[in-house]
């Protein structure tokens, strides 16, 4: 038997073990091109056939084709198993222990003036109120002409206004929510709805006052509709949000809208011996109320022959305030997490 072909035996026999030994890819490519690349060792041996007899020949190419087999075969096996030796060694680095305790997910929490307003709705709607709606910028005509407060009124200074244009602004009151809901029920259906939302005064911060507040907004319209059911619901109201420990009072006031018109008093945090916040008088004021003006009832399509109406607007802040023990109103805007996560 010719060299040539005991050379290409030998070589099975060496690349099983050779190539079982390689660990890289780049490596098993390097070896593919060294035994059946056009230079490599069995292209070699092919250009030398002449060199042999008819069945030398034959032997020379069985041998090879063989030869050939084994090494794809070696070089396709040992490519699995570096790729599945990859796969396990990045799964045992990505490993999840799962007995680990997880990270834990800070959640927020509703703002405190969020949880009052709810509460507050939610006592109204318990007395059959329903929630009513409306924009934060507002015209002037139903924040203060159908309102009764004509241009020039006096009375318009009570609320320093941001103006927009000279018709649109910032409402200062959620009372603009009673002029739509008037037009909307066209004079001849009664209303009873509450609206909270934010409203906006060119005030002075301080310890009481915000440039930006809430308030919440109350309307009854009917047929039968007295000053003292007026009274009856903030009485029950103030019961239910302050209990029996506060007392309250109702002072005679003036609203253009309303008439008569009352203000209402909350005994101070302080137990109403006098402090900062409650400016040495005792109590804190946290609302405005009144039977609906005639004229109102006129400027929104109902005949105050026929219908008549009470309505109030509640300070949120100043609700919060009182029963949480609050002393400034800047708290609730000023987002210290550590203010914030007492109401969670
Ligand atoms: C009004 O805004 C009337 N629209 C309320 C009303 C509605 C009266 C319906 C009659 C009928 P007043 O300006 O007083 O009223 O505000 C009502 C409440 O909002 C006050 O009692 C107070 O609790 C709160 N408030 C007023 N100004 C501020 C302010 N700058 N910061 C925080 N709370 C305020």
């Amino acid at each position: 038997m010719s060299n040539i072909i005991k050379n290409i035996i030998k070589l099975k026999d060496e690349v099983v073990e050779n190539i079982s030994k390689i660990k890289e890819e780049q490596q098993l490519n390097n070896e593919k091109a060294k035994y059946l690349g056009k230079k490599g060792i069995i292209a070699e041996a092919i250009r030398m056939m002449d060199t042999l007899d008819e069945s030398g020949k034959k032997e020379l190419g069985r041998v090879s084709n063989e030869t050939k087999k084994l090494i794809n075969v070696c070089l396709e096996n040992q490519r699995k198993l570096i790729e599945n030796e990859k796969i396990n060694q990045k799964l045992l680095k990505e490993a999840i222990d799962v007995t680990l305790p997880g990270t834990k997910i800070k959640t927020g929490t509703r703002h405190v003036l969020r949880q009052t307003v709810d509460e507050i709705v939610q006592l109204f709607s318990e007395m059959g109120y329903i929630v009513a709606e409306g924009p934060e910028i507002e015209n002037e005509d139903y924040n203060f002409e159908k309102l009764n407060l004509p241009k020039n009124h006096p009375a318009r200074d009570m609320q320093d206004t941001f103006y927009i244009t000279e018709q649109i602004l910032l409402r200062t009151h959620t009372s603009p929510v009673q002029v739509r809901t008037m037009l909307k029920n066209n004079g001849n259906k009664p209303i009873k709805i509450v609206c909270p939302g934010k409203v906006y005064r060119r005030d002075d911060d301080d310890a009481t006052h915000s440039h930006q507040f809430m308030q919440l907004e109350g309307l009854i319209v009917d047929k039968k509709v007295s000053i003292s059911d007026l009274k009856g619901t903030l009485d029950e109201i103030a019961r239910k949000m302050f209990g029996e420990d506060k007392k309250i009072r109702l002072r005679p006031s003036y609203f253009p809208f309303t008439e008569p018109s009352v203000e209402v008093d909350v005994t101070c945090n302080c137990g109403g011996v006098g402090c900062n916040i409650c400016k040495q008088t005792g109590w804190i004021e946290i609302l405005g109320a009144g039977m609906v003006h005639p004229n109102v009832l006129t400027a929104c399509g109902y005949d105050p022959e026929v219908y008549r109406g009470f309505a109030f607007g509640l300070g949120i802040e100043r609700i919060a305030m009182l029963k949480y023990g609050i002393d400034d109103i800047r708290n609730f805007y000023i987002n210290d997490i550590r203010f914030l996560n007492q109401f969670n």
